[in-house]
């Protein structure tokens, strides 16, 4: 393969298109396929098999059967474990081509592709990998002569079905704790980004995770993802997507009572206060909000500044922001691609417009950026107000929403005004007042001092609108078992 530095699009193979059920790699049943664009180029990578209700079901049936006669859940835990550091391993030493599929087929810079995403798909699989044997229960002392303990035992067949914004990320945490608690798995992917998570199957398959543990159906979300939701056979769904689709989730699953997990989106407030680090907060904000061309559920895409610092702030944060180089994501030096396709493309431009016509400064960016390939210019809105869409809604791109404020008691009310509650941030060098934002403010994640500081073992996810339970960490695990209990009578 080229390096990075000539890498172009032809250069990148693009091997598996198929639907992956039960070890094979099959056509959909109905035959149909669809596209998979570059949203650089706008042009067509390949045709992938449009999975559909009978895909999933031969799927389900698949895993159904690797769960419950084996071997999977009945293989010795450390052997999983085992296999999941090989597979971890193997991801490792196809770093570069895994990396290039991926900016491929979702447009993120290279860099990002090979510094960021790989590395926290490969710590998440060895992280889970550690966990394989050392999932168990406990002993209880109940009353009379008995012996009680628990059992953590397998949830069974996981749905997984997951976006374009961080494809084999979202596969490695949905993956990572599936397979640690002996789980087997039939995965949706987002139609937009399906082959990094095709080309994740076939490694899976190369380090010899057994038939029908790992089976992926590529398709659309109202065909075969909802067939996954409402499957009798399929035991649980993790979604990460809009709430909207969680909505519909959640009735479609009704019938079958599935364990649910939802990691939704966010209109995360990042606050700066006057004794903040200035230059430290600038490139926090910055980051929090463009990483991934702003397509991040934590963006943090409500920026409040204290008034009295709002000059000297805004300064530093646009220096930062007009130095933002924009264009091909082979090209080393890029530090944003497109968004991802025309209807996020369009979402957000209409945002765009909206904040003009609400009234908000447009003191950077605002148009479209070249005449092909979906790519938006970093565009920061100032003088924002609470009620504004570009203050409530999630925009999902490149758009920053700048507020200010006076005093501590009014930012934790506003910081909450939200129906989301996925990530917050904190700027600020007194100790007390950095707590007590942490305390108070409703949102899964808090950071202080920093932004999108991400670990396989620190649990992430949502509070209100934006999800239930969590991903990674301990927490992450748990999603993936049922507890059971057992007392025996002792004489
Ligand atoms: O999301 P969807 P979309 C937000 C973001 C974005 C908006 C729309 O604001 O602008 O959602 O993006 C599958 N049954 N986030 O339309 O539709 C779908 O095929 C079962 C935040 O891409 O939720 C894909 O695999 N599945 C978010 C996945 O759901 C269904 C990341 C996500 O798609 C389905 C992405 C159905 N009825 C978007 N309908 C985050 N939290 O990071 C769709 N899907």
């Amino acid at each position: 393969m080229a390096t990075t530095q000539s890498l172009s699009a032809a250069d990148i193979k693009v091997d598996q298109t198929q639907c992956f059920i039960d070890g094979k790699w099959v056509d959909a049943a109905s035959g149909k396929t669809f596209a998979t664009i570059n949203p650089a180029t706008e042009q067509e990578i390949a045709q992938v098999a449009e999975g559909d209700a009978e895909d999933v079901d031969r799927a389900a049936k698949a895993a159904r059967k690797a769960f419950d006669s084996g071997p999977w859940r009945t293989m010795d835990a450390r052997d999983r474990g085992r296999l999941m550091y090989k597979l971890a391993d193997r991801i490792e030493a196809d770093m570069e081509e895994l990396a290039a599929l991926e900016t491929l087929d979702n447009g993120k810079p290279i860099t990002e592709s090979r510094t960021a995403d790989l590395p926290l798909v490969i710590d998440a699989i060895r992280y889970y990998a550690g966990y394989a044997d050392k999932i168990h229960g406990s002993t209880i002392p109940i009353r009379g002569n008995h012996l009680c303990y628990t059992r953590r035992e397998a949830v069974g067949v996981a749905g997984q079905i997951i976006p374009w914004n961080f494809p084999m990320l979202m596969t490695a945490w949905k993956w990572g704790p599936a397979l640690a608690a002996g789980c087997t798995i039939v995965m949706k992917p987002a139609e937009q980004t399906p082959l990094t998570c095709l080309r994740m199957a076939h490694l899976a398959q190369e380090v010899g995770i057994p038939d029908g543990v790992i089976n992926v159906v590529p398709g659309f979300g109202p065909t075969a993802g909802a067939a996954v939701v409402k499957h009798p056979q399929i035991d649980k769904v993790a979604f990460t997507g809009e709430h909207r689709t969680a909505q519909i989730i959640t009735r479609d699953s009704a019938e079958t009572l599935k364990r649910l997990t939802f990691e939704l989106g966010g209109k995360s407030p990042n606050v700066i206060f006057a004794d903040a680090d200035l230059d430290a907060a600038a490139h926090g904000a910055y980051v929090g909000l463009y990483l991934n061309q702003g397509q991040c559920c934590c963006a943090g895409s409500r920026l409040f500044v204290e008034k009295s610092v709002h000059e000297p702030f805004m300064e530093k944060l646009t220096a930062l922001t007009s130095s933002r180089r924009l264009g091909n994501p082979f090209s080393p030096d890029t530090d944003q691609g497109p968004q991802i396709d025309q209807a996020q493309f369009d979402k957000i431009l209409s945002y765009i417009d909206k904040g003009q016509a609400e009234g908000a400064e447009c003191v950077q960016g605002g148009k479209r950026h070249g005449d092909v390939g979906y790519f938006i210019e970093p565009t920061i809105f100032d003088g924002v107000t609470d009620q504004m869409a570009i203050a409530q809604d999630e925009i999902f791109g490149p758009v920053l929403s700048v507020l200010t404020f006076d005093d501590h008691e009014e930012i934790i009310r506003r910081a909450n005004d939200t129906f989301y509650g996925l990530a917050a941030a904190v700027w600020t060098r007194d100790i007390s007042k950095a707590h007590d934002y942490a305390a108070r403010v409703r949102a899964g994640t808090v950071w202080v001092n920093c932004y999108d500081v991400f670990d396989a073992a620190a649990p992430f996810g949502g509070f209100k609108m934006s999800g239930y339970g969590r991903e990674l960490g301990e927490e992450g695990l748990k999603a993936y078992t049922e507890s059971k209990t057992v007392t025996i009578a002792l004489g």
